[in-house]
Order: structure tokens, then sequence, then C-alpha cells
């Protein structure tokens, strides 16, 4: 254990090593000592990549040693995401490669579905098999009825494949049960969705409030940074979280609030800004419309109104409003990013983003930035074909504001329904391990029951693999190439991904499956390149680099088309509202028939002797991607469930007892878990964190380590505006009288 810790250490050294190894090249060879000549030689046995165990997306070199095999991965120094840094699980990223339990052949089912009986195939038998399926699908229901679900970078392949063939369905998890909420609520307030990294100039702020967000445990790397580096200059940090987080013991104020009620929170700090007035109003009389409706709306909402909803003294919220205040508009009422929590979370979101808009703080130095990202050309194809159905015709009424396909609601939409004249009847799933992601598993089982073809892409057998009639494995990203990373950022840059190996076992890339595919299918024109990096060559070439050029430096910085980071003074902005203005008062949620201003609503409670199930990240783990990798699994292998003390006392149990959790469905985690008193949690709710208690046998490493928070999420409160799922409305009680055996297992 040791020597893995040991090494994720030394990692980290190394990259200042290398990185002061690289100014010193003017040197002759013969001048160079020992030290700097193996420094030389490993930079040139370096390779551009950038991280695929979150989607922070970092840029990193890899490493191998004399004989080429892979050794480490660092941060490339020019990245703005990474800044030269990786997290533990970037630098834990070669377990991924390194893993023995990797999927190494095209499997074909050959029993019922969820009874794991596969065999291998070739990959010309299991395109063979799909082709068929496909052809035979899109003849008797339309190719509308195959659906894409992704996460992660060979999305975009078959994503086009899948328009190429008529269908607009292409669904991430990362929307409806992640940051969906939040877009539409920011699209709706200052015209323009957040995306990621989020424009948020954590760096220069002088006041950060996180609303569960959990940077600390969250792992996004830049944020992490530039917290850290925002605190050494003096910032305040307020926390808002039932759970003394790691960033809570980061802060000046930590606000232990009742789960469910920060909408009420939210309304009480707008009433203290605007009756105080606290709130910047210049920028508000220029920017923003409907600040006489907001006034009227928040009038009757104060402190000690709040107080009752949510257990936090006036005092700390008259306290901490005058804190954002005074720091405004360097202040950041920070947006979350996995926000499916309440089913109002459209709402919650739109209550940070006013706040935001009341301090000032969009456009502004300390506040959010205006990103810009590089327009890199797009590889020249014959137009999709129009698609004859959309999702949308199948909930014509429901969901308005979505802007894109619900995972969700294609899960949803997968079983037969009288009222619907279509059915989804194939999927193609990459890089999402829905058994685990989609809440109500039994919801996503059904679905599954009903598909006449499911293929999963993945590197790992996970449970989503268990379902599937074809596996195709895919190399990890340190064997392939992939697209040019292109995000959003201070300046704009690009990142290269190639392979630092050939590929282990019988493991291919997303781009070669996607076009193999295309050929049988008769749309290979939308595939032009044979090759990949023929493909990112030509795109390199058309913005003045290269491949080669790429190959040597990994990442790009272009210069900003403008100097305008934040708003000068003055200066007359357009937002692409309904009215032109930061909207306060929403028309466009008014004319969708909701709440034009977030209001209040109380959720359900937990019954006596349950409590709110709560989850959130472990800094060395990425969902339920990371738990059997090697590197990673030895700083944390199994997760535990947070009691408060007093309940602990009320129930008998003590740290390190396993216990048995069972919802108010009467759902019983799937595996024994193991008891953490602490005072880090209320009273009212416990905590785990998510991507432990795996099913699938073949995860050696992990399988029955740990309880899955998915497995208990039963009841799921969809958002009525945008179909978001929220989780955190699922209640828990504890079995304590575990039988022996199953203790020992
Ligand atoms: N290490 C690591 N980092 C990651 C990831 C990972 O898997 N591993 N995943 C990445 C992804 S995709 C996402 S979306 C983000 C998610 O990370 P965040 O966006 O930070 O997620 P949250 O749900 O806001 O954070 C969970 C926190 O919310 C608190 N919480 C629970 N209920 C409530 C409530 O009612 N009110 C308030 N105020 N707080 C509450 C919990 O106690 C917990 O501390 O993390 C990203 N970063
Ligand atoms: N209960 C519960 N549900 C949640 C959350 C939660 O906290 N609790 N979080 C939600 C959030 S914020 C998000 S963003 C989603 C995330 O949900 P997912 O994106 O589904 O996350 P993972 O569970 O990591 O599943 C990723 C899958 O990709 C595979 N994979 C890894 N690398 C590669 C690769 O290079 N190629 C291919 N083809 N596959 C690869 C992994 O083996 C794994 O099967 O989950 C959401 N659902
Ligand atoms: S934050 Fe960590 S895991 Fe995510 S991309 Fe960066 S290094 Fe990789
Ligand atoms: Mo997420």
């Amino acid at each position: 254990m040791a020597t893995r810790r040991q090494f994720i250490r030394i990692s980290a050294v190394g990259a200042g090593a290398v990185i002061a190894g690289a100014t010193g090249f003017r040197l002759l060879a013969s001048e160079l000592t020992e030290g700097q000549k193996a420094t030389l030689a490993a930079l040139n046995r370096r390779t551009p990549t950038y991280c695929e165990v979150c989607f922070w997306k970092c840029a990193g070199w890899v490493y191998k040693d004399e004989g080429g095999a892979i050794k480490k991965i660092t941060g490339n120094a020019e990245d703005l995401n990474c800044n030269g840094r990786l997290c533990p699980r970037g630098t834990g990223g070669v377990g991924m490669y390194h893993d023995e339990d990797r999927l190494r052949k095209p499997l074909i089912r050959t029993d019922e579905r969820g009874t794991q009986s596969f065999r291998e195939a070739s990959w010309e038998e299991a395109f063979d098999y799909i082709t068929e399926k496909i052809k035979k699908i899109s003849a008797e229901h339309g190719p509308e009825c195959i659906a894409l679900f992704t996460h992660g970078s060979g999305g975009k392949y078959f994503s086009t494949l899948l328009r190429a063939l008529g269908s607009p369905h292409v669904a991430a998890p990362s929307y409806a049960q992640c940051r969906g909420p939040r877009e539409v609520a920011f699209q709706a307030t200052f015209g323009e969705a957040l995306d990621s990294p989020e424009r948020l100039d954590i760096r220069d702020t002088k006041c950060l409030v996180l609303i569960g967000s959990h940077l600390g445990e969250n792992m996004h790397n830049g944020q992490v940074q530039e917290m850290s580096d925002a605190i050494d200059k003096g910032a305040t940090i307020i926390t808002v979280d039932p759970r003394f987080s790691t960033a809570a013991g980061k802060s000046k104020y930590w606000l232990p609030i009742k789960p469910a009620t920060d909408m009420a929170l939210l309304l009480a700090w707008m009433n203290v800004i605007i009756s105080e007035e606290l709130y910047d109003k210049a920028y508000v009389e220029k920017y923003t419309f409907g600040f006489e409706y907001l006034k009227e709306h928040v009038r009757n909402l104060t402190p000690e109104w709040a107080y009752g909803i949510t257990t936090i003294d006036p005092t700390v919220i008259r306290e901490t409003a005058r804190e954002m205040a005074n720091a405004a508009p360097a202040v950041i009422v920070h947006p979350g990013r996995h926000v499916t929590w309440y089913g109002d979370d459209t709402q919650r979101l739109r209550a940070v983003a006013i706040l935001n808009a009341l301090l000032g703080s969009w456009g502004r130095r300390g506040g959010f930035f205006r990103p810009e990202t590089f327009e890199l050309p797009e590889v020249i194809h014959p137009p999709y074909p129009t698609p004859k159905r959309t999702w949308r015709t199948e909930f014509p009424d429901l969901y308005k504001l979505a802007d894109t396909v619900l995972a969700n609601g294609v899960c949803d939409a997968s079983v037969p329904d009288p009222s619907r004249n279509c059915q989804f009847k194939g999927w193609i799933v990459n890089g999402t391990n829905l058994m685990e992601t989609l809440p109500n598993q039994a919801n996503t089982l059904r679905a599954i029951e009903e598909l006449d073809l499911l293929v999963v892409i993945d590197t790992m057998p996970m449970e989503i693999t268990g379902y599937a009639d074809v596996i195709l494995p895919e190399c990890t990203y340190l064997e392939r190439y992939d697209d040019l990373r292109v995000v959003q950022h201070r300046k704009p840059q690009i990142a290269l991904r190639a392979p630092a190996a050939e590929p282990m076992y019988d493991t291919k890339p997303a781009f070669w499956m996607a076009r193999e595919l295309a050929k049988r299918l008769g749309v290979i024109d939308y595939f032009p390149f044979e090759k990949i990096e023929d493909q990112l060559d030509w795109q390199l070439k058309q913005v003045g680099s290269s491949l080669e050029e790429m190959m040597k430096i990994g990442v790009k910085t272009f210069d900003r088309t403008a100097d305008d980071l934040y708003f000068y003074p003055d200066e007359e902005v357009e937002f692409y509202t309904g009215s032109g203005k930061i909207e306060l008062y929403s028309t466009l949620l008014a004319e969708a028939g909701f709440d034009p201003m977030p209001v209040y609503t109380k959720h359900e409670e937990p019954p006596v002797g349950y409590y709110r199930l709560n989850y959130g990240r472990a800094p060395m783990h990425t969902f339920s991607r990371t738990s059997n990798n090697p590197n990673l699994t030895d700083l944390m292998d199994e997760n535990s469930v947070w009691v408060n003390p007093r309940v602990a006392k009320e129930w008998g149990l003590s740290t390190g007892q396993y216990i048995h959790l069972v919802n108010q469905d009467g759902k019983r985690s799937e595996f024994p878990i193991k008891v953490r008193v602490t005072e880090r949690i209320r009273w009212d709710s416990v905590y785990m964190v998510h991507g432990f208690g795996h099913q699938e046998k073949k995860l050696r490493r992990c399988y029955g380590k740990g309880a899955s928070d998915t497995n208990l999420i039963t009841k799921v409160l969809v958002d009525p505006i945008m179909g978001g799922t929220g989780m955190r409305g699922n209640f828990v009680t504890f079995i304590t009288d575990l039988a022996k055996e199953e203790v020992a297992s």
C-alpha cells in the first residue's frame, strides 16, 4: 500500500523536475549530468494526452520507461485546466491501462440478458451482428428508434454514426442527471449556459459561496487550485452544506442547512440584499429586467422566515449577505454542477443566478468572466438527413425547456406505452454505466428488457456491460487518438490526445469502431478520413498547426480575439434573453407556464426513524469508473455511511461496524456498508460516496465493496421544467443484525 501512495506523491514531484529540465535544453550533451541526461531521455519518451478519468479533461504527458512501458502521467504546464498539476485520479489514470480486469475481446451474449453469458467474437462478427439489427430496427420502426447514451470522448463518433442514420437521439447523463437545471437556469437569466470548465473567476474572487458544491472532494482541478489561491489571498468562503465538507473546513462560515431547504436561504439572502440596499444599483439598473417584481416577490421572505425552514440563524443569514455585498462584484455564488437534487432544481439555480445578478458579479473580475473557445474547422461531410420524429414528439408538453435529449426520457420511452406511437428499440451505450448512473434501477432494467439491441462500448466489464447483446471493448485513453480537446477558458486552447502505447489485447478505439459500422451501414461519407490522425492533421493545418507540432507541445494556446474578459465600465451588453437584459423576472419561464421568479416549496421529510440519503464524491475516485483501478483502490477501496453521533447512539451503531441500509420503498443495499460515526453530518441525514457497491463480479478488486447509493434511489423527483432527475428525496434506515457470514464475506 505504502508503495502506491508513494508513487502518487513521487509523480507529482517528477512533474516539477521535468519542467525544470525542459528549460535547460541549451546545454551541450557532453555537459549534462547523468540526471539531466535521464530527464532529456524521458522527454523524448513522452506522449501528449488529456485525461479521461473525469470530464475536466486536464492535458498531460504520458511517460514511458526505457523498455517502452507506460510509467506515469503528469500535467501539461501550459494547460489552463490543470496548470501542470493533475489530481490524484488523473495521476492514477495509468491504473486504467494496467487493470487486469479490462475487457479484452468483443463479446456476444449467448443467453438471456443479465445472465452474464457471453462468448468471444471477432470484430467482424460483432459488427455484422450489430449491422443486421440496426438495419432491421430502422426498416421496421425507423432509425429514430435507436438512441445513443454517452459520456466520454468516443461519443462524438457514435453520434456522427447515429445522425447519419437519421436519429437525433443522443443523450448524456451529464445533462438530466447532473448539470442540466443549471444550464437552463443560467440560460433563462443571463442568456448563456455555463458549460465546462465553468467561467468562474475564482482566483480573483473575494468571496466564494458554495451551496453543496464540495470542492476539495469534488476534485475539478482548476477550480480546486483557484480556490486554494483565493484562500491564500484572503477570500472569504461561505459553505452551505448539511455536512461538514472539506470546503466547510476552509470556510469562514459553515451553514449546516437542513437538507432540501436551500431555496428559502437564497430568497432570504435576496431579501436582505434588496431591503438593506446592498445590491449593485448601477448594474441592476443598466443590465437587468424585472427588479421591481423581484423586490416585491421577496419583500416578506426575511431571515426570520427562512430560519423556521432552514434552521440557519437569522443573524448569520444577514451577516453572510453583507459579507457577499462587501466583496461584490468580486463574489461568486457558485452555480454547482451536480444539481439534480429535489426536482425544483432549475428554480433553485435561478435563485443562484439572480443573486449573482444582484451582486453584479456576471462579467466582472472575481465573478464570472467571459470565456473564449477556439473555432476548429469540422470535417466536411454531407448534411445529416432530417429525422422524421424526435423525442419531442413523444413528450410534447413535458419538460418544455429541456434543450437536449434526456437520458431518463429515452429510458422511459423504451418501455411500451399505449399513449406513444414510437418506442426506442435499440441503445448504443458508450462510456456510461447506466445501471449506476440513472436513478430507479428497476425502470432502467424494465426498459432494457424491451430492447431489440443493446450495444455497450466500454473499457471495463461494468454493470451495464452485463446486460449488453454485444460488448465492444475500447482501448483506454492512453492507447488512442481522440478528437482535439477544445474547451472554453480565459484563453482559447486546444489539446491533443495521442496513443502512448499500442492497444492491449484485442481492443480498439471508438473512432475505428464507429467508422467500421458506418461502412457496413452505408454511411461512410460521414467519415471521410480513414485514419483519425489524418483527420487531426487536416484540422490542425487549417489553423496553422500540425499533428507534428502538437505531438511536441500537447497544448496550443491562442490569443483572445478581444480584450473582453470582463465588462468595460458602462459597456452596452446585449444578453440573449427575451428582454435582451439579465432577467430577474424570466420571460422564458413565464411563457412556458412556470413561475417567472423562484418560489419556495416544501419538500417531503424523512419519516420517523429514517434519514435523508445524501451522497457525494471522494477525491480519489470518479463515479463508478475508478472503483477497480489498482492505483486508486489502494487509496480508498470502499465507502462508508456517515452517521451523526446522536443517531448512532440511538441505534447503538459504532464506527467500523457493517450494516445494511433499507429505503422508504423497502429497497435494501446489495452489500453491507461500514459505519462512520461523525459530527460532520447532521442528525437528519446520512452520507455516502457514490460509485461503490459494485455488483459485477468481473470487477475482482471492487466487487461487493461498500454500498451503492443508486440501489437506494428508487424515488425520483423529476424537474417539470427540463426533466432532470432529482435524486435526494430518498430516506434510509438501518439494518444492524447482519448475519455473521455476510460480514465476513
Ligand atoms: N473526485 C471527484 N470529483 C468529481 C467527480 C468525481 O466523480 N470524483 N465528479 C465530477 C462531476 S461530473 C460532478 S457533476 C461534480 C459534482 O460535485 P458537486 O457539484 O460539488 O456536487 P453536489 O451535489 O453539489 O455536492 C455534494 C455535496 O452536497 C451536499 N448536499 C447534499 N444535500 C444538500 C442540500 O440539500 N443542500 C446543500 N446545500 N447541500 C447538500 C453534500 O453534503 C455534499 O457535500 O463533481 C465533479 N468532480
Ligand atoms: N446515484 C447517483 N447517480 C449519479 C450520480 C451520483 O452521484 N449518484 N452522479 C451523476 C452525475 S453528476 C454524472 S455526471 C453521471 C456520470 O455517470 P457516468 O458517466 O455513467 O459515470 P461512470 O459511472 O463513471 O461510468 C462511466 C463508464 O465509462 C467507462 N469508461 C471509462 N473510460 C472509458 C473509455 O475510455 N471508453 C469507453 N468507451 N468507456 C469508458 C467506465 O468503465 C464506466 O462504465 O452520473 C450521475 N448519476
Ligand atoms: S480533474 Fe483529475 S481526473 Fe479530472 S481530468 Fe483533471 S486530472 Fe483527470
Ligand atoms: Mo456530473
